[in-house]
């Protein structure tokens, strides 16, 4: 049925009709006025709904979900037996979920509802072949939900785009990877080629990635992480001299207070839970700040403690909650430290007099940002009250061991560095660096995000690690810094990067500026998509495309007779072995080492690199990383100690790479986070039933939602002064700093906790509204976190309106959660 909306931007042949705009496909999450959108997920028509949930986070909901997840891939038993070998000691392959790390000592079942789905969602008995690229045009998928893309399984073999057919027809695996190589060597400069990598690749074949565009000769090598922890690299290095955390899982063992920020860690890493749990038994403090109080901040039931498990007991694991406005949380951490100083003048136990002198620099500066800042500067930008502020200095006081963990709430703002250096200085005044049980903790994202760095993924590489990688590699890589993410999509703009590489990862979608990304990649001449399941980063391409399927990592990876095994690292820097134990999905996949040794091959005929020996035997990879990489010495042998090794980090034990030799504090100035009159501050974030750019369902567990993506989560007030009632229909409209406007129609308001001034909906249909311009010019990260709103009641008749399931009362036995 087609509906028409009556606008006049007339297309050939008619009148536009809302389902026509619709079905093509690219506007998922953008809508049109007078018409609800839709989102990136099943769209299954039921009625959407909303309720507040009040059960434990994980515990029974969780366990159902993931017997559901089982059930519908149809792989019960086989899922069962891979959960049953995922993150445990010695063997069995790394959940290819988050980056939390493994309790590997076996002492627990160490897994979650989201790693589950994340396995099983890879683990799918279905299979994308020749015959289904054959039965559907590029035209035709691209009026196809994301959910439904991905929903068709694993793909089987290589892929070429036929122009002629608008169809992807099969291709050997030697002509795609020829194709690869002379596109790229008839390139005028190695920079019209950039490189993206996914931060799931394992640290092999991100070393091989890396060799062969640098051989090649280029550092563009975007990378997830520039949309999501680039700001706690730059702050951590800049501030201790290390771009990681400094604390490990027995530091979590140990800890006095916890503070936890921007994180939603019930849904994003899920076996954090346990971790809260054992401290709030042990007596420790935990802290949440986040603008909302998400399911972490209440209580949990460990689904793996089978007696809490059948008694429904469930433990607390949050004992404070504060609710910073969007982007207030430098303020708020100036303002704990301000409370700190001032009960320094009568408590000399209250600052770490004896640290600060031995370890660090610019003490006396810092005492003078917070001895400036008034109080009422600091209530005004944080949000948040002076009584309750003071309120957290105390749990900080009080404490002999502190950690400060967070995630993207405070990394992707324009002052994320900032911020996480404010974190570093709150820990510095009280010596909790380089102390058990104490210290900065980012929470990274996938599962070998930060494996991905450590093995020379990026842009910004150092001089010694590029003079390591020559004298080892026997290359001359290039010194001039590379393109990041933002700098790729503009550099395809302007025509200047023409071959684009993705590892992984689902670039057409994770990144901001939707429609103008899409743009930017149609002006490719080539685009190489290594992928395991079908997305619209396969649709969206260059001139000539190629879609290569590789093994995902819960598959045996036989080379020369022999399996091989990955390795990755955690977000506490642990290094460990990763081996698949299933049979491919298809026997035609190549492993990620394969093709890109392949596609190296292919680009430098000359090459001196024993690109096949390093893919016959991973272990010949290992050797080269050990002699280049810092803290992997004897890397084949100590990744096969049964809790793999963890990368020795100088800054835990007081030795402070930076160019003083000491800490460093700073002095940011406090920014102005309050938007203008009439408009809002948006972020962006996942819900539970997500993976990035993975959508599994249209609900938001935790939140209460169902089957509804296209939201916005509103204080009541905000809401009332714009006449909004509960679940109304509204129209979203950012406001770049280049005065340029971008708008999303017919999403629902949701009247929700979020403090004034504060608004959050889905990624990634909202980087529809994130303006390429408006990245961190301290973290070069697009302001994810940041966007600059107006929301008024939707505009024009609406059509096709989504159901809202009435209020019906909510079942609370096991499967009403
Ligand atoms: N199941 C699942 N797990 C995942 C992922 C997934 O998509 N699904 N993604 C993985 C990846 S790549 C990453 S990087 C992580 C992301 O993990 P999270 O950082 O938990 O991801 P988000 O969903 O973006 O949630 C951000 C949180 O920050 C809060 N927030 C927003 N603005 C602010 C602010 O100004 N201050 C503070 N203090 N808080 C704020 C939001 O309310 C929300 O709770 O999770 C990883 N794990
Ligand atoms: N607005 C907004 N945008 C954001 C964010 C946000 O919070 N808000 N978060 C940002 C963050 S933190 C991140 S990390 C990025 C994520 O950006 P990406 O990492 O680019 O996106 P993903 O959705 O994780 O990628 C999913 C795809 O990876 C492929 N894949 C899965 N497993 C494998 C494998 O084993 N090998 C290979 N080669 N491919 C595989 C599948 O084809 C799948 O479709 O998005 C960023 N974008
Ligand atoms: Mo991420």
């Amino acid at each position: 049925m087609c509906t028409h909306v009556g606008l006049d931007c007339a297309t050939p042949g008619g009148p536009l009709m809302a389902d026509d705009i619709l079905a093509s496909g690219e506007n998922f999450g953008q809508g049109m006025p007078g018409v609800p959108a839709r989102g990136r997920g099943p769209n299954t028509g039921e009625p959407f709904s909303r309720r507040d949930y009040r059960h434990p986070a994980a515990g029974w909901g969780a366990a159902l979900s993931v017997g559901k997840m089982l059930a519908k891939t149809r792989e019960p038993v086989e899922g069962t037996r891979a959960i049953f070998r995922m993150n445990h000691e010695g063997y069995g392959f790394d959940c290819p979920g988050c980056a939390w790390p493994d309790d590997r000592k076996g002492l627990r079942l160490d897994i979650c509802e989201n790693g589950i789905k994340h396995v099983t969602w890879e683990m799918t008995p279905k299979r994308v072949g020749r015959r289904f690229f054959d039965e559907h045009t590029v035209t035709e998928l691209s009026g196809w939900s994301d959910f439904a893309l991905e929903d068709q399984g694993r793909l089987t073999e290589p892929m070429v785009y036929d122009p002629e057919s608008d169809r992807y027809r099969p291709i050997s695996w030697p002509d795609a990877f020829e194709l690869v190589g002379s596109t790229l060597r008839r390139l005028s400069s190695p920079d019209q080629a950039s490189f993206y990598t996914s931060g799931r690749l394992s640290n092999e074949a991100t070393f091989l990635y890396q060799l062969w565009a640098r051989e090649f000769g280029t550092n563009n090598l975007p990378d997830c992480s520039n949309m999501c922890h680039e700001a706690s690299g730059r702050a951590l290095t800049a501030a201790l001299g290390t771009g990681k955390g400094t604390v490990d899982l027995d530091d979590w063992g140990k800890t006095d207070a916890l503070f936890l920020l921007g994180s939603n860690a019930a849904s994003n890493a899920p076996r954090m839970l346990t971790w809260l749990v054992d401290a709030y038994q042990r007596g420790a403090q935990i802290v949440h700040i986040n603008p909302l109080v998400e399911a972490a901040a209440g209580e949990t039931i460990v689904p793996h403690e089978f007696l809490a498990m059948g008694t429904f007991h469930a433990t607390r694991t949050g004992t404070l909650n504060v609710q910073p406005r969007i982007g207030g949380d430098l303020a708020l951490l100036r303002g704990v430290a301000k409370a700190v100083f001032e009960a320094a003048e009568t408590d000399p136990k209250a600052i770490d007099q004896g640290f600060v002198d031995n370890y660090t620099r610019g003490f006396e500066d810092y005492r003078r940002v917070c001895a400036e800042a008034t109080w009422a500067e600091l209530e005004l930008q944080s949000g948040v009250g002076e009584v309750r502020i003071r309120e957290l200095a105390d749990v900080y006081l009080r404490s002999r061991r502190t950690i400060i963990s967070w995630c993207l709430g405070i990394t992707q703002q324009e002052h994320g560095v900032d911020t996480v250096r404010e974190i570093v200085n709150l820990l510095l005044l009280r010596g909790n660096v380089g102390r058990e049980g104490a210290g900065p903790c980012p929470i990274r994202g996938h599962s070998n995000v930060q494996g991905n760095r450590t093995c020379g993924v990026n842009s910004h590489p150092t001089e010694r690690f590029l003079s390591r990688l020559a004298e080892v590699c026997g290359i001359d890589p290039p010194r001039e810094w590379g393109l990041e993410t933002v700098g790729t999509i503009e550099a395809m703009h302007r025509g200047d990067v023409k071959v684009f590489v993705s590892m992984g990862g689902n670039f057409a979608l994770a990144t901001p500026d939707t429609p103008g990304t899409f743009r930017a990649l149609r002006n490719c001449e080539l685009t190489v998509q290594v992928s395991t399941k079908l997305n619209r980063s396969h649709l969206v391409h260059g001139e000539k495309a190629l879609i290569l399927p590789c093994l995902g990592r819960t598959e045996k990876d036989w080379q020369r007779r022999r399996l091989q095994g990955v390795t990755v690292e955690d977000s506490m820097s642990m290094v460990h072995m990763s081996i698949g134990m299933r049979n491919p999905a298809s026997r035609q996949l190549l492993s990620e080492p394969a093709i890109i040794a392949g596609m190296a091959r292919a680009t430098l005929p000359d090459s001196a690199t024993p690109w096949q020996e390093y893919v016959d035997d991973y272990d010949r990879i290992r050797d080269t990383m050990a002699q280049v990489l810092d803290g992997f010495e004897d890397f084949n042998r100590r990744v096969r100690m049964p809790l793999g090794f963890r990368i020795h980090q100088p800054a835990r034990d007081l030795v402070f790479l930076t160019e003083s030799g000491r800490a460093e504090f700073s002095t940011a100035p406090i920014p102005n986070v309050i938007p203008e009159a009439g408009r809002l501050t948006l972020g962006t974030v996942r819900s539970h039933d997500q993976w990035n750019t993975t959508v599994y369902s249209d609900d938001d567990r935790y939140r209460g939602v169902r089957n509804l993506r296209t939201l916005v989560l509103m204080n009541r007030d905000d809401m009332r002064e714009r006449g909004l009632a509960d679940t109304d229909l509204v129209d979203i409209t950012s406001i770049a700093r280049d005065g340029s406007r971008r708008s999303v129609y017919g999403y629902r308001a949701f009247a929700y906790d979020v403090p004034r001034g504060s608004a959050i909906g889905y990624m990634p249909e909202l980087n529809v509204l994130c303006a390429l311009t408006d990245f961190s010019p301290q973290s070069g990260q697009p302001l994810a976190k940041h966007l600059v709103v107006e929301i008024t009641p939707a505009a024009g008749h609406m059509v096709n309106e989504t159901r809202h399931e009435a209020e019906r009362p909510i079942s609370h036995g096991v499967g009403g959660q």
